[in-house]
This record gives C-alpha cells, sequence and structure tokens, in this order.
C-alpha cells in the first residue's frame, strides 16, 4: 500500500492484548503507543512496559509517542529498551537536549521523531530539520481519542513537506488524531506517509476488531490507490 497504517493501541481493546495485536498485525505497517503522563496532557495512557509487552510478541515496528513534561535521557532509555523503533516527542519539551537525544537513538538504532500539536508553527523544525526520521502532524489537542479534525492540517502537512524538500531533509510524516476516511484522500495528497488509525479510522468502526479493520483498510487502499497526483 502507499501508506503506512499504524493503529492507535491506546484505542484497542486492552483487555485482549495479544489477540488484538494478532488480528492488526496483518494490515499494519506500525503500532502507535501513546505514552501520556497527565502534565503534558490530562490523561494517563500506555508505558515503556506496555510496549515491551506488545514488541514480545511481534516483529512490527512500535512508534513510542510521549505527551510527557519531564522527557529526558532515561525516558527514552526506557523506550528504547523496551523495543520501541521509534521514538516521537514535542520539540518544546525536549528543546534544550534534542540533539543529545537524538544521538542517544542514533547510537540505539532507534528513529528519532518530533510530534507538533495544531498550535505550534511548522517552521520550528527548521533549525533541526535535518536530523528528524519522523514528524508527526496532530490534527487535534494532545492526549484524548474523539476529538474533531482541525482541518489546518492539510496546510502544515504541506508545508512540513515543503520545508523538507528545501532543506534536502528525510523524515516521514504521520498524521494523528480523527485521522479516518473523510480525510485519507486530501491527508495523502498533502504528503502524509502514515496514518496512525483511532477511535474514528478504525477501532469505532465495529465491535469485531478483525471487520474494523477491514472496514478501515477498504477505505485506505481506495483513497491512495491512484498515488499521489505530483508523482
Ligand atoms: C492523541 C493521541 C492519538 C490518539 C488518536 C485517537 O493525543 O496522540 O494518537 O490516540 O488521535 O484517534 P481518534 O480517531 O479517536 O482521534
Ligand atoms: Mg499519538
Amino acid at each position: 500500500m502507499n501508506v503506512i497504517i499504524s493503529p492507535s493501541l491506546m484505542c484497542m481493546n486492552l483487555l485482549d492484548v495479544r489477540k488484538e495485536i494478532e488480528i492488526l498485525s496483518e494490515y499494519s505497517g506500525e503500532f502507535h503507543a501513546d505514552i501520556l503522563d497527565y502534565h503534558y496532557c490530562k490523561n494517563l495512557s500506555l508505558s515503556p512496559d506496555f510496549i515491551k509487552a506488545v514488541t514480545s510478541i511481534t516483529d512490527i515496528p512500535v512508534e513510542a509517542h510521549l505527551y510527557v513534561d519531564n522527557i529526558d535521557l532515561d525516558l527514552v532509555k526506557m523506550c528504547a529498551d523496551a523495543g520501541a523503533s521509534i521514538v516521537t516527542m514535542p520539540p518544546e519539551v525536549i528543546g534544550r537536549q534534542m540533539f543529545a537525544i537524538k544521538r542517544y537513538l542514533d547510537s540505539r538504532n532507534v528513529k528519532f521523531g518530533i510530534s507538533l500539536n495544531p498550535s505550534v508553527p511548522v517552521s520550528v523544525i527548521e533549525p533541526y530539520i535535518g536530523i528528524i526520521d519522523r514528524l508527526i502532524v496532530l490534527s487535534v489537542d494532545p492526549g484524548f481519542a474523539g476529538q474533531p479534525f482541525i482541518d489546518t492540517t492539510f496546510e502544515r502537512i504541506r508545508e512540513a513537506c515543503a520545508l523538507r524538500e528545501k532543506h534536502h531533509a528525510h523524515f516521514t510524516v504521520a498524521s494523528d488524531g480523527c485521522c479516518n476516511e473523510k480525510y485519507y484522500k486530501e491527508l495523502y495528497e498533502a504528503g502524509a506517509d502514515v496514518f496512525v488509525l483511532g477511535g474514528s479510522g478504525l477501532f469505532g468502526k465495529s465491535k469485531d476488531t478483525k471487520e474494523a479493520l477491514k472496514i478501515a483498510v477498504n477505505y485506505v487502499e481506495e483513497a491512495v490507490k491512484g498515488g499521489r497526483n505530483h508523482e
């Protein structure tokens, strides 16, 4: 497929993790695990231990998406030790140690991601654009599933891709937050490479996750089948 489907694991049936992971594995190119600390935003969710449990039963890469107020090398190390393949975090939290974090992740062969809230200008990435492996463009306020899509997202993704080209950078772009069939085509055309699917794009489609996945995959395939216009 032309995009990677990345189920947002905080939205899955947590009573049946092993079975859910097995079902989702059929069409997932990545898994997305939100780690929220109740301080950066008012919610608590998954953890490095949870990621460790998931990576012990699947070879599919797991992205740790950190919304934590005090991100330091210790937390980043916990994510790497847990087997995360990408660790993604808000730039305003890690500004003073961004390059150290990148160096550490490189030494562990783990990708370095930045996530931009809708209120943060895309241009903030320019000073460090060359060290980013993944950019999450969030289309809801951070912290909660079930919020409405903020439609400046399309322009923000286009802007990020234009900056990437201008600076000869290489990151992939993920769309996270209310990512569903209403927006797939435009997100893809704008430049998204990864769709993070939570309640609205995947788990809310059916109580049966196998069925929900089939519905979601059909929508995604339909939206991206022709490739991007400019490709
Ligand atoms: C939000 C988080 C997301 C959510 C996802 C939920 O802070 O980063 O990954 O899990 O947005 O999906 P939806 O379709 O309910 O918005
Ligand atoms: Mg997320």
